[in-house]
């Protein structure tokens, strides 16, 4: 049953997603996997299988690992043939050349370091076939100490003393994490004396992250891509998006819903066109997005000021640059002044400026435009010639030209100049006050400057 759900998972999860572009070594969905084969031999949405599986990797799809082969053991006892001959990788059982032979002790024990803390799924045994007694009684144990014997004990090898019920090949399930696995018994079986041992290989197996079963042939769907190697089942944090249920186990109906949990409907993305397709992980739409849309499924609204097809035009004046409608561009709080109409997009006409145009310009040169913003003396020649020169008072700003102290009205209304480059004030008029004492008495003068003339004006203040 594991194996036939196995095969259904394989072919709905690649499904729609095509991964022929997975970097060299990896393949399936998101290219997540490892080849465990040569690279040439990997298909990049079905991956490795045998015979091409690199050594001490099996299973269908070459994720199953075996973490013993070539590790360095020892034993109780080396006798007629060394403990190493169970990780060679060979699983050559019908003579005990090919295995190893512990030599006679009680306890007798038999161990492989992984090198490193690990989680193992099950380990399999390989018996000698030709002399079948030294199987009784053998305890295994996953373990984290040198100590004899220690930690999770897995297994013990149980039948007749002469060992012929007992299978050659004999797998259990043995999980968790752990750097020794211990083989020991205290067992004396048949006509032995003493406890000995001649198994010919040890497999510690591991599944490779992101599968799980028997034969690691099934793939999760977890959103960090590793799952319980038993089960399947996902640590908490959830399934990858397409997936849903306790397990992730059930994929999402194909063009109803998508996304994480599968709580997004297709229905509801705004595709262009109808025919789009929904993806179950992404719910992409083909042809990209309705105006004013954007994202791979089209359901967010355009950002940054901008709206319609793909978000690529640029919201009009809007006030205090608020964004405007991501489809229509209506600027949705008014303009910016010196802007009207509902986009924006219009500057102020026939000498007005200010919010919605509504105000009239003021005296400009030969009744030109003025500038259709507001413009703010104070920021304007603070601007250009420094807070050092410059002083205010209420309404009022003063500049001291030649020891004389010159006041200007507090709002002032430049002529058009060069478009944007506001301040230029070429052709501006200045409303002045100029202050003096005159025979001990302080003397206002109020005077309309047009800029083009000389003394104290825009053009002389240099500005
Ligand atoms: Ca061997």
């Amino acid at each position: 049953m594991e194996k036939y759900l196995g095969a259904a998972v394989l072919f709905v999860i690649f499904l729609g997603h095509c991964s022929c572009n997975c970097p060299g070594g990896t393949y399936g969905y998101n290219c997540g996997y490892t080849c465990n084969c040569d690279q040439d031999k990997c298909n990049p949405t079905s991956g490795c299988s045998p015979p091409n599986c690199s050594p001490g990797w099996s299973g269908p799809t070459c994720q199953k690992h075996n973490l013993a082969r070539v590790k360095p053991t020892s034993s109780s006892g080396e006798g007629l043939y060394p403990s190493s001959q169970a990780t060679d990788g060979n699983t050559a059982a019908n003579s005990y050349a090919f295995c190893i032979e512990t030599k006679g002790s009680n306890p007798n024990w038999w161990r492989v370091d992984l090198n490193d803390t690990v989680l193992i799924r099950d380990v399999t045994i390989y018996f000698r076939t030709d002399y079948t007694p030294r199987r009784n009684g053998i305890q295994v144990y996953l373990t984290n100490t040198t100590t004899i014997p220690s930690g999770l004990l897995c297994y013990t090898v149980t039948g007749r003393v002469d060992g012929p019920d007992i299978n050659n090949t004999t797998s259990f399930p043995c999980h968790g994490r752990g750097r020794y696995v211990l083989l020991y018994t205290t067992t004396a079986n048949n006509r032995d004396t003493q406890p000995i041992m001649d198994f010919c290989e040890v497999e510690v197996n591991a599944c490779d992250p992101g599968t799980f079963g028997a034969d690691c042939e099934n793939y999760c769907h977890c959103k960090d891509g590793v799952c319980n190697d038993i089960t399947g089942v996902c640590p908490p944090g959830g399934c990858l998006a397409g997936w849903k249920g306790t397990n992730c186990d059930v994929a999402c109906v194909q063009g109803v819903e998508y996304g994480v949990r599968c709580l997004k409907t297709c229905s509801t993305r705004m595709c262009q066109g109808d025919g789009s397709t929904c993806s179950r992980d992404t719910g992409r739409c083909d042809g990209g997005c309705q105006a004013g849309w954007e994202g791979e499924d089209c359901t967010s609204e355009c950002q940054s000021r901008t709206f319609g097809v793909n978000c690529s035009s640029t919201c009009g004046h809007c006030v205090d640059d608020e964004p405007c409608h991501h489809v229509t561009r209506t600027c949705l709080k008014g303009c910016s002044p010196g802007w009207v109409s509902d986009t924006c997009q219009q500057e102020c006409q026939s000498r007005t400026f200010g919010v919605n145009c509504s105000s009239t310009c003021g005296h400009c040169v030969d009744d030109e435009p003025c500038h259709p913003c507001h413009w703010n003396l104070s920021q304007g020649l603070q601007s250009r010639l420094g807070q050092q020169h410059l002083s205010t008072s209420g309404q009022q700003f003063t500049w001291k030209l030649n020891g004389t102290n010159i006041s200007f009205g507090s709002w002032i209304y430049w002529s058009r100049c060069d478009v944007g480059v506001v301040g230029c004030c070429c052709r501006c008029s200045v409303l002045m006050e100029e202050r003096r004492l005159q025979d001990g008495k302080d003397v206002i003068k109020r005077t309309w400057h047009p800029a083009d003339k000389p003394g104290p004006t825009c053009r002389s203040l240099n500005i």
